[in-house]
């Protein structure tokens, strides 16, 4: 049998290139869509590539975007992928309320153009599509939540997911796609994005014991977030592929804790406690020994609408897929601080 063709959108991201890795490792032959940057944007899979000229790649990249239909019926036209799995997207909540517009582009009607293209091309019975949802989608509805939990979306970004989410289901129903959203909860890795609130608090950390940083901004301390790590998610991702019907699974811990906790968890594993005081715009961490300041909160990181308190119930995915995440907090925030510290250290 022929090995198995994989599309991933988005795959110059954190999840895009550890699923590249995953499905590599399976014996897949992995096709990526990166944007045109004026500056390099493969990083996390430049280890993966291997010069087509010289070698057989089993990994292939293609100039794409999600605002850009022509192009991504090609893609597939002359990938005739097996499997997509929709990772693009402008994913970061806070930019969400400055670009609202692109980000429905990307995110919303990314996905229609992506699910319209393999139904123009006839690819319903044979390729699988995975849509990128989120926990997001859950805004305010009261944890933990679970795949029957109404949706309360609080952003421009998790609008836009919303319509995603729900024109996936549709492509279900209405043409028999085999086409699944994972509802991911928060996850994170040593590749994460830099500004999104761990990777900001395992660089500082790193940075701070180095001597090269003096102190930490952030913004609501008390949101609640089910953090797992991404190898566990990008596993769960493929598994929801292989089953034999479609349908949505959420992915989550089933654990939360503050930002203020995953500050305190992240300095004591690079060896220094943090005592906390005051309140609100003035509540500080101080280094329990020295006194020193090191972490304040700045108004700038505060959303117009916060996300309080999110933490899921990922019973169906344990029971369904077999799926549970492996990874404790503690494990990944010492291999994202080891991972900063080295980085530091190589310069
Ligand atoms: P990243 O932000 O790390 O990666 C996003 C990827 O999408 C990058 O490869 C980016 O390219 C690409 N991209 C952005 N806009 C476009 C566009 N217009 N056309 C083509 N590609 C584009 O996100 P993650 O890896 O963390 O997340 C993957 C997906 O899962 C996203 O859809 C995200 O919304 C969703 N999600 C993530 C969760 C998490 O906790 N990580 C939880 C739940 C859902 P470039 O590298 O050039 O910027
Ligand atoms: P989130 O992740 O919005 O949950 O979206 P992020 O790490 O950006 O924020 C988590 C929580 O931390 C609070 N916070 C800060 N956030 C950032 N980025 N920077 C700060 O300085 C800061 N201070 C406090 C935030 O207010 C928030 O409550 C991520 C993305 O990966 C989405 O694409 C994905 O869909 C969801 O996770 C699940």
């Amino acid at each position: 049998m022929a090995d198995k063709v994989a599309l991933i959108t988005g795959v110059t991201g954190q999840d895009g290139s550890l699923l590249a890795e995953l499905l590599l490792d399976k014996g897949y032959v992995v096709h990526g869509i990166k944007r045109r940057s004026s500056s390099f944007n493969t990083q996390r899979v430049d280890h993966l590539y291997v010069d087509p000229h010289t070698e057989d790649t089993r990994f292939l990249m293609h100039y794409g975007d999600m605002t850009d239909a022509t192009n991504l019926i090609r893609i597939l036209q002359e990938v005739q992928p097996d499997e997509i799995y929709n990772l693009a997207a402008q994913s970061h909540v806070q930019v969400s309320f400055e670009t609202p517009e692109y980000t429905a582009n990307a995110d919303a009607l990314g996905t229609l153009r992506l699910l319209e293209a393999m139904r123009i091309l006839g690819l319903g019975d044979s390729t699988r599509f995975y849509q990128a949802s989120t926990s997001e989608l859950y805004g305010n509805a009261a944890p933990p939540q679970s795949e029957t939990t109404p949706f309360q979306p609080r952003s421009p970004y998790a609008a836009a997911k919303l319509y995603g989410y729900w024109i996936t289901v549709n492509y279900r129903q209405a043409y028999g796609l085999h086409a699944s959203n994972g509802i991911l909860f928060n996850h994170e890795s040593p590749v994460r994005g830099e500004t999104f609130v761990t990777r900001k608090i395992t660089q500082a950390v790193a940075a701070i014991a180095a001597g090269i940083q003096e102190t930490l901004y952030l913004g609501n301390l008390d949101a609640k977030r089910d953090w797992g790590h991404a190898r566990d998610y990008v596993d769960g991702m493929w598994r929801m592929m292989q089953q034999n019907e479609p349908d949505d699974y959420v992915l989550a811990t089933g654990e939360a804790h503050s930002v203020r906790e995953f500050v305190g968890l992240a300095f004591e594993v690079a060896g220094t406690r943090i005592a906390w005081q005051g309140k609100g715009l003035e509540e500080i961490g101080t280094d329990a020994n020295s006194g020193h300041v090191l972490v304040r909160v700045d108004a700038r990181y505060f959303r117009p609408t916060e996300v309080d308190h999110l933490f899921g119930d990922p019973s169906k995915a344990e029971r369904v897929l077999g799926w549970k995440a492996t990874i404790t907090l503690r494990e990944m925030v010492q291999e994202m601080i080891k991972a900063d510290q080295a980085a530091l250290a190589e310069g």
